[in-house]
């Protein structure tokens, strides 16, 4: 069998060394010889043991434009909406002032931060609520920014579609705008589940956001216990979680603890303080990275092998 053969020829120890996307200069690692041997359990275990879980704002979408366009986040593009109250825009901007600092705060308690980001988020709920809204409108507003996702982001859903890995988009922000950028982007694959903070409508009218609550410090997959999508993954025990807040390295809590976890995070903003705090959480930290060829060259490496384990068998219909 060539099949069997060629793969016993080449199924050996991959070395960082040999990966180009992770020696580039901007491609951070605080134990080298971990990632590796992360790396050669996911090739070796291939896509059926895999799930992907990624953050959305400043993640899937880029942190910095070439153009220096500003990218808005997936609040955001929902304020940009013509038709909220008048009352709107200073009101959520008064709550953002009021609690963003605690958010951020490198000295508070994540506990005590916990109450805060509670009060944030239910006040902020409290806000859309009451007014008719048309969804269309957001779509408008989220049309602008499928131009704002990553380089090869395509590319990166092509393949987790391809080799059949969930994918799970986890944000605190709102799920609406998430799911029609992605949707206009076409990479709302059926493989990809977006876990965040839906509009809810009463009666025709806005009625805050469906439960449960996502904020910035539950963002994990403790949040999912008991639904269909738990069942779906939870077995797969070689997870990539890709985000750009320290939060979101915490995304794959709740995953059986033999799970093997390998963390990236994208760092932009002051990267000379947040290095060492970065290099602490993630296993890869890519410093002003704007793409995805890091995440895309760890799944070409696992489909390789995939590829080599299931040859397609000619077909004689070429
Ligand atoms: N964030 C959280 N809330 C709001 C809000 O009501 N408006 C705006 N503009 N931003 C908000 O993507 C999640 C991030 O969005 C911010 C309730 C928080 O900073 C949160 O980390
Ligand atoms: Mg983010």
């Amino acid at each position: 069998n060539d099949g069997i053969q060629e793969e016993q020829n080449s199924e050996g120890y991959m070395r960082i060394q040999d990966i180009p996307a992770l020696n580039q200069s901007h491609c951070k690692m605080r134990d080298p010889q971990l990632v590796e041997r992360i790396i050669n359990e996911f090739v070796n275990g291939g896509p059926e043991r895999m799930q992907f879980v990624s953050d959305f704002d400043y993640t899937i979408t880029k942190q910095r434009t070439e153009d220096n366009l500003p990218v808005l986040s997936s609040f955001g593009i929902f304020h940009e909406c013509k038709s909220l109250p008048p009352y709107f825009k200073e009101a959520t901007d008064k709550l953002f002032h009021k609690y963003r600092p605690i958010e951020i705060d490198p000295h508070m308690p994540v506990e005590e931060k916990v109450q805060y980001m509670i009060e944030w988020w239910t006040q902020s709920s409290k806000l859309v609520s009451g007014f008719p809204f048309d969804e269309s409108e957001l779509d408008h507003s989220a049309s602008k920014y499928k131009r704002a996702l990553r380089d090869r982001t395509h590319e990166l859903f092509a393949t987790l579609l391809h080799l059949q890995i969930p994918v799970l988009v986890f944000s605190a922000g709102l799920g609406n705008s998430v799911v029609s950028v992605m949707q206009q982007a076409g990479i709302m694959h059926a493989n990809v589940k977006v876990i965040s903070n839906f509009l809810q409508y009463r009666e025709g009218l806005l009625d805050g956001f469906q439960l449960p609550m996502i904020h910035t410090f539950n963002k994990n997959e403790t949040v999912l216990v008991g639904s269909e999508y738990y069942d779906l993954v939870h077995t797969r025990d070689h997870i990539i979680v890709m985000g750009d807040s320290i939060g979101d390295a915490e995304m794959a809590n709740g995953v059986p603890a033999s799970s093997h976890i390998l963390k990236i995070g994208f760092l932009f903003d002051h990267v000379e303080a947040n290095m060492e705090k970065y290099m602490n959480t993630f296993d890869i930290v890519l410093v002003d990275d704007q793409t995805m060829d890091v995440p895309n060259a760890l799944l070409a490496l696992v489909e390789q092998r995939h590829q080599l384990r299931h040859p397609r068998v000619a077909n004689g219909t070429s």
